[in-house]
């Protein structure tokens, strides 16, 4: 089971490295890495669990998070209509996009920064989401809202791509002309 001590900090060198594609099949080893990232998740949001085992609550994580630079993610949350999104996925890729730009009002987080970096995050609206289950299936994911933008967030990962990357230093609060507000 991983905890906060498994999750490596802002500064590290794998969060900046862009992540290598897993070999189909994936290895027994490669398997359990992503069950590892979709436990973690689902225990951090279980307040008992959390407390018990100090567990910051997060609603995805991605392998280089855990120093393991290789394309795999893990998502768990719920959208604005209580649809749950529980994924495992090998290899995600963003196969198209919206022209429209979203962004979290109460802005981001990340388990791999202990502070609270305030600002917007830029991110697209809407996005279709390939990848490969960890029974093996393709799944194809049309995705809006906070789920979006949490792909977004964990595929970011895997590019060693920060959210605070995108955010502007001398006015993180500028307006994203044209973009949708997303509360949560
Ligand atoms: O990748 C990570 O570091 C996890 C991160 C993901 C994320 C945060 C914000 C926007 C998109 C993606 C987190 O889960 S931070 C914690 C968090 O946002 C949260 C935790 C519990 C309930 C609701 C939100
Ligand atoms: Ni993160």
């Amino acid at each position: 089971m991983l905890t906060m001590e498994d999750i490596i900090r802002d500064g590290h060198p794998t969060l900046r490295k862009v992540a290598a594609e897993v070999v189909m099949p994936p290895s027994k080893e490669d398997k359990q890495i992503l069950s590892s990232l979709l436990e973690y998740v689902i225990n951090s949001q279980n307040s008992e669990l959390a407390l018990k085992y100090s567990l910051r609550p997060g609603i995805g994580l991605a392998a280089p998070q855990i120093n393991v630079s290789k394309r795999m993610i893990a998502v768990h949350l719920k959208d604005e209509n209580g649809t749950l999104y529980s994924y495992a996925l090998f290899n995600p890729k963003i196969i198209s996009h919206s022209v429209e730009k979203a962004y979290l009002q109460s802005g981001e987080g990340c388990l791999s920064v202990d502070e609270a970096i305030p600002g917007y995050v830029s991110r697209h609206a809407r996005v279709t989401v390939k990848g490969i289950s960890l029974t093996g299936e393709e799944v194809k994911l049309r995705l809006k809202g906070l789920p979006a933008i949490c792909f977004q967030h964990e595929i970011d990962h895997l590019n060693g791509i920060m959210f605070y990357d995108y955010i502007d230093k001398h006015d993180p609060y500028k307006s994203i002309e044209g973009a949708l507000a997303i509360e949560r």
